[in-house]
């Protein structure tokens, strides 16, 4: 079975009300591939995640940026799989860089955050990527293969879970990978998908890319084999977003 084109857009701690509402009005207005083409997925901070729901069209869909990592309780601040689930937010982002680089949150923490997501019916985008210095110093692969086998150990069913690849040095810099680049490592972790777990989840999961995406080098990236797709950052909050969905074309 092919892969679906897989875009999200991350609009982050970003937004307000009237805001939001232009991008979305943007968004329902754009002329885009159908559901059969490319899945939409789009993660507006959890306040608005009710909001978003509501005006976005129904073609598109709408993701948390984070989930609690077991079952609710006495965890003042946080919003449990569960709750996200009663509320019908179908999708999660989990293990975004600024959470594992700014909140501390570990291979195996954000590991067990995926396994409860899923276990509660959501739908995950797992985020994993290397930071420049690691690059730099050759351990790109081992790094993403211990954030994925943290994820793996927990997961037997990958049906329900994108896989970003997000090299942190990309992140919001405007210093996109190469497709080259995104390709190496996407190609990597499917070869570690296929020696870990098994071929079918190998060959069906789908691997995107994240970091600096924009209208004009989403072509290319896209068109690399095996990426399957972006989580958009910046972009996603501008009318640039529409034609980066087109590139599933
Ligand atoms: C990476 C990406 C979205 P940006 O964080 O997840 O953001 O496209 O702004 O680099």
């Amino acid at each position: 079975m092919g892969r679906k084109f897989f875009v999200g857009g991350n609009w982050k701690c970003n937004g307000t009300t009237d805001q939001l509402k232009k991008i979305i009005t943007t968004l329902n207005e754009g002329d885009v591939p159908s559901q059969d083409i490319v899945e939409v997925v789009l993660s507006p901070p959890y306040v608005f995640l009710g909001m978003v729901k509501d005006l976005l069209r129904p073609d598109f869909h709408v993701a948390a940026q984070n989930c609690w990592v077991k079952k609710g309780g006495a965890f003042t601040g946080e919003i449990s799989a569960e709750m996200l689930a009663n509320v019908d937010i179908p999708w999660v982002i989990l293990g975004h860089s600024e959470r594992r680089a700014i909140l501390k949150e570990s291979n195996e923490f954000v590991g067990d955050k995926v396994a409860y997501a899923l276990s509660q019916g959501l739908k995950v985008i797992a985020c994993i990527g290397e930071t420049l210095e690691q690059r730099e110093s050759g351990t790109t692969m081992e790094v993403v293969a211990a954030q994925t086998k943290a994820i793996a150990e927990r997961v037997t069913n990958w049906d329900n879970v994108v896989l970003a690849y997000e090299p942190v040095w990309a992140i919001g810099t405007g210093k996109v990978a190469t497709p080259a680049q995104a390709q190496e490592v996407h190609c990597e972790l499917r070869e570690w998908l296929e020696a870990n777990v098994n071929s079918e989840v190998a060959a069906s999961t789908r691997i995107i890319y994240g970091g600096s995406v924009t209208a004009s080098n989403c072509q290319e990236l896209g068109g690399q084999k095996d990426v399957d797709g972006f989580l958009v950052g910046g972009a996603s909050l501008k009318p640039e977003f529409i034609d980066i969905i087109k590139a599933s074309l």
